[in-house]
This record gives structure tokens, C-alpha cells and sequence, in this order.
């Protein structure tokens, strides 16, 4: 057996008919050529993306930050879901108990792969949020120019997503924590596991008495409190899980 095969029990777990929680993060679309927040890739122009990414840096300058968004924007459109995405798409379809895909990710990729029911924790950088009136719409487009955009009614608009120190969407995190609860099998893939209210999220399904397993090929913080690593890439280890239950995969 490598690292990158399931145990019999999580085959087993995952082939049943009990709830299953995927928690996602920045790791999953990696093999999609987007990059992650922490480590040495992680860095845009020589910024750390995590300080771009406050509402006392949009406060400050909101060109640098509507660039970073923008580019963020760009390189999403431009990318396409990966044998991860597809995986968790084809379970949640094919899979008798369902699954709740829950992701801090915010470039659309898993509803690109089809998955049908993605809970957002973090946003989209597909909404825009009008900073007068908090109301939100879809803009689709790639590109958005002048910089910083605007809404019709003349206020600045700003990405709809969750910065440090905002709260989660409350219906998002409710659903995300009641996914968490009542779970058997809870699988985490591609976050470095530091950031909350998610980072939580394996601890309630733990102490629940679900099976927990981690999909990334570094450590974290989550990975000495797991019953199972899986240390390789989200796009090998998850399309081998769903075949491992028999599951077919799109070419
Ligand atoms: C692969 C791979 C491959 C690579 N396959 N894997 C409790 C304790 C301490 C602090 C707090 C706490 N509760 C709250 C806080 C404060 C704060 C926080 O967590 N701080 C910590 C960092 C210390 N949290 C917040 O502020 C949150 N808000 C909140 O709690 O509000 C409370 C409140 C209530 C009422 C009123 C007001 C407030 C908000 C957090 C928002 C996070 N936002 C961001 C930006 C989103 C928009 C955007 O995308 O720009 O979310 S920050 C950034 O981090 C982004 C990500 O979703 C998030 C997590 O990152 P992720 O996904 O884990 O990525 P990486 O890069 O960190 O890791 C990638 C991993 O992939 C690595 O491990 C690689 O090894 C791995 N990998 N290739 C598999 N192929």
C-alpha cells in the first residue's frame, strides 16, 4: 500500500450511505495553475495576497487591491477545473449518501467541474458588492475596466469576499458546521488548515466521531489530530478515491 491509498475503512466509508463532508482549499485548484496564499508560490508581486486581503487594505488603497482581484480574476477565468474538481463532482453525483462540498476557495472551479451544491465560505470573485448598500451582483467578465469598478449608483464596488477580521456568510458557516456535526467521513484537501472559522470545521466532525482524513502533500497544523493522511496532490488521490469505489470519471 502507498501513502496515496485509501485505508479499507475510508473505501468503506466512503462507498456507504452516511454523510460525507469535503472541506477544500487553495491546494485543490493548484493543478490548475492558481496559485496558493501561503509558501513561497504564494506571493503576487512581491506582496504577501494575505495583506492585500483586509478590508483596511481596500480601505487604503483600493487600486492595488482591485488589481490584485482583478488579476485573481484573470487567471480563474483562464483556468480550468483539474482531475480534483472533477472527482468531487463525480462523487457528489454518484455517491448513494451525497456529499457536502463546502470550500474557502473562491474561483468558481468546483461549479465549473459541475459540482451543484458548493458551500462558499469565503465569497466568489465572481460577485461584486456595492460598498454603499452591501448589495451584491454576478459579473462574469474576465477583465473589469476602469479600475476600481463602480456601481451604478456611482460607490466604489469591492469583490464579494470574506476578508480578514469580516464575518462568513451566516448561512454558509450554519450549513458548513451541521455538515461538520453530522458527517461520518470528513475529507480535507489542499488547506494549510490556519485560517477560521474552516480550520474548525475537521475538529467538530472529530470530536462527532467522523473519520477524518487529509489530503495534501505537506503537513499542517490539522495533521497530527487526523485518522488518515493521504500526502500527494488533491488531483492523483481524489479521482484514485472514487475510483477505488467504482465510480467512473469524465475522460
Ligand atoms: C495542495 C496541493 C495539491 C498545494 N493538492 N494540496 C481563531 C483562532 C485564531 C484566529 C482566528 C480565529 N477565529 C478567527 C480568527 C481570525 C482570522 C484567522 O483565521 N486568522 C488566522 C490566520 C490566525 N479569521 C477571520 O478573520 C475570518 N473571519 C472571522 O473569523 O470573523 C469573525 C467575525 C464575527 C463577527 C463579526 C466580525 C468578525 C475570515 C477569514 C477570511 C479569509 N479570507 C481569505 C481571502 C478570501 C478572498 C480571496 O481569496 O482573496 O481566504 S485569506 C485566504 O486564506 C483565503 C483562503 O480561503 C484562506 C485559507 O487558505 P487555504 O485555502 O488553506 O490556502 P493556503 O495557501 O494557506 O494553503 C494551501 C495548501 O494546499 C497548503 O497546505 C499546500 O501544502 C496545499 N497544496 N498544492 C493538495 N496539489
Amino acid at each position: 500500500m502507498t501513502s496515496l491509498d485509501p485505508s479499507p475503512r475510508l473505501r468503506e466509508l466512503l462507498a456507504g450511505p452516511g454523510p460525507v463532508l469535503v472541506l477544500t482549499g487553495a491546494g485543490v485548484s493548484a493543478e490548475s495553475g492558481l496559485a496558493t496564499f501561503r509558501g513561497p508560490e504564494g506571493l503576487w508581486e512581491g506582496r504577501d495576497p494575505r495583506e492585500l486581503a483586509t478590508p483596511e487594505a481596500f480601505a487604503a488603497d483600493p487600486l492595488t487591491v482591485w488589481r490584485f482581484y482583478d488579476w485573481r480574476r484573470r487567471s480563474a477565468a483562464a483556468a480550468r477545473p483539474n482531475p480534483g474538481h472533477l472527482a468531487l463532482a463525480a462523487l457528489e453525483a454518484g455517491r448513494a449518501g451525497g456529499l457536502s462540498l463546502v470550500t474557502q476557495n473562491v474561483d468558481g472551479l468546483h461549479e465549473r467541474a459541475g459540482s451543484r451544491d458548493v458551500v462558499r465560505l469565503h465569497g466568489s470573485l465572481w460577485l461584486l458588492r456595492c460598498t454603499a448598500d452591501g448589495r451584491e451582483s454576478e459579473d462574469l467578465r474576465a477583465a473589469l475596466a476602469p479600475l476600481p469598478p463602480r456601481c451604478e449608483c456611482g460607490a466604489m464596488l469591492r469583490p464579494g469576499v470574506v476578508w480578514f477580521g469580516e464575518p462568513l456568510p451566516a448561512d454558509a458557516l450554519a450549513r458548513a458546521e451541521r455538515a461538520a456535526r453530522d458527517c461520518s467521513l470528513a475529507l480535507v484537501a489542499g488547506t494549510s488548515s490556519v485560517v477560521y472559522p474552516a480550520a474548525a470545521l475537521p475538529r467538530i466532525a472529530r470530536e462527532h466521531g467522523a473519520h477524518v482524513v487529509e489530503i495534501n502533500p505537506e503537513p499542517t497544523p490539522l495533521s497530527p489530530h487526523v485518522d488518515e493522511r493521504l500526502a500527494g496532490p488533491a488531483g492523483e488521490v481524489l479521482p484514485r478515491l472514487v475510483r477505488a469505489i467504482g465510480l467512473e470519471l469524465p475522460a
